[in-house]
């Protein structure tokens, strides 16, 4: 395929409520959307997971614009006749920026799927059509606000909870939501705010028969998470510090990690991701799949992921509506706290164009060269 012109749009989307997590609060879901159109006509779409801040990961929305227009696309436009599997290759001088370079790749994965009538599921090897709901739950204002907000998660139909939680909001919910659902599979989520320091704390933890935590310490901190996990009984799982295959196995080796929560803008793409995967299944590694608060465009893409033999565990991938009340695509529905995993050529979702105009804040069309 050779790419015609690449469209960059930012969009912003109002959250069902806000989503604090140890690192901020996010009202709504500021986001560039890529279309790649081929000389052929067909079209790829992809969402960049980047939020507008540096705050969970040094990638940022203009950020990721500028990336893209100054480097990776003349790139990409130069070498010719592309295809998904050979993006990674000829970005890979260009350092880090995985959030940006995998929102080209999934565009360029979506267009090239659609030309040949494949889903996003089949090329991946998904292993069946439903895949296990889970739900991360911000940090609430007081804890009757959490165990309303649980509670209807749990009515819903979801099948996991994941608490966000931070120095001052950790052993109190986590035992009110365990006393509350003793059989509930449960975990929590620090996004890096705890430190070394912190390891008597975190052990107070294994009183509540969690997953795991996930990402308790700076990103950086490897040998520090493998300190942890050999003083703490419940699994850690690393989030923000897997970056590559490379990250990954490194951090197994060092038995830093013992799950993996696989996130492909993180990690530089779906291609990326499935070889993380690959890596997990040999070594007995249960995976998930995260979530960037995707709008319907990521979110096909990463239940497609999720439907991989590996990811033994419910992700966050919620419905649509844990997110907003209305989506950019066909909406993702639960049912039975499971969601289907899409059929269609590509990422197998209807695009809604009107809403994606509505809530367009700037767009530029960039010809390939
Ligand atoms: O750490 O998993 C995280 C959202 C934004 C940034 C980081 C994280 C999250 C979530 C939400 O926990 C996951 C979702 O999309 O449901
Ligand atoms: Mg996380």
């Amino acid at each position: 395929m050779k790419i015609k012109s690449v469209e960059i749009r930012t969009i912003a989307l109002p959250l069902v409520r806000p989503f604090r997590t140890s690192f901020g609060t996010q009202n709504d879901r500021e986001l560039l959307l890529i279309k790649i159109t081929m000389h052929d006509g067909v079209e790829g779409w992809a969402e960049c997971v980047a939020m507008s801040e540096p705050l969970y990961s040094p990638e940022f929305t203009a950020g990721c614009q500028d990336v893209m227009e100054r480097f990776l696309l003349p790139n990409l436009f130069a070498y010719g006749d592309i295809r998904a599997e050979d993006v990674a290759g000829t970005l890979r001088p260009f350092l880090g920026h995985q959030m940006a370079k995998a929102a080209l790749e999934s565009a360029i994965l979506d267009a090239q799927l659609k030309l040949e009538g494949i889903s996003f599921g089949s090329y991946l090897g998904s292993s069946r059509d439903l895949i296990d709901c889970g739900v991360s739950v911000g940090i609430a204002p007081s804890i009757e606000s959490l165990v309303e907000e649980v509670s209807d998660y749990i009515n819903q139909g979801y099948r996991r909870i994941k608490l966000k939680i931070e120095p001052g909001w950790d052993i109190e919910p986590v035992s009110v939501i365990r006393g509350m659902w003793p059989t509930i599979p449960l975990q929590v989520d620090a996004n890096q705010a705890y430190t070394r320091n912190d390891t008597e704390l975190l052990k107070k933890l294994d009183a509540y028969d969690l997953l795991l935590i996930e990402q308790p310490l700076d990103e950086h901190d490897i040998v520090g998470h493998a300190l942890l996990a050999a003083k703490v009984s419940t699994p850690i799982c690393l989030d923000e510090s897997i970056t590559s295959y490379e990250s990954a196995r490194d951090a197994l080796a060092l038995k830093a990690t013992t799950v993996i929560n696989i996130k492909p803008g993180r990690v530089g793409g779906y291609l990326e991701s499935l070889k993380i995967h690959d890596l997990c299944v040999e070594h007995n590694i249960p995976v998930w799949c995260g979530g960037m608060l995707e709008t319907g465009i990521g979110r096909a893409a990463n239940v497609a992921l999720a439907s991989l033999p590996g990811f033994t565990l419910p992700g966050d991938t919620s419905a649509s509506s844990r997110f907003f009340k209305r989506d950019i695509t066909t909406p993702f529905i639960m049912e039975d706290g499971q969601l289907r995993v899409p059929h269609g050529p590509g990422i197998g979702v209807e695009i809604d164009h009107e809403f994606i105009e509505e809530i367009t804040s700037a767009r530029k069309l960039i010809p390939a060269k």
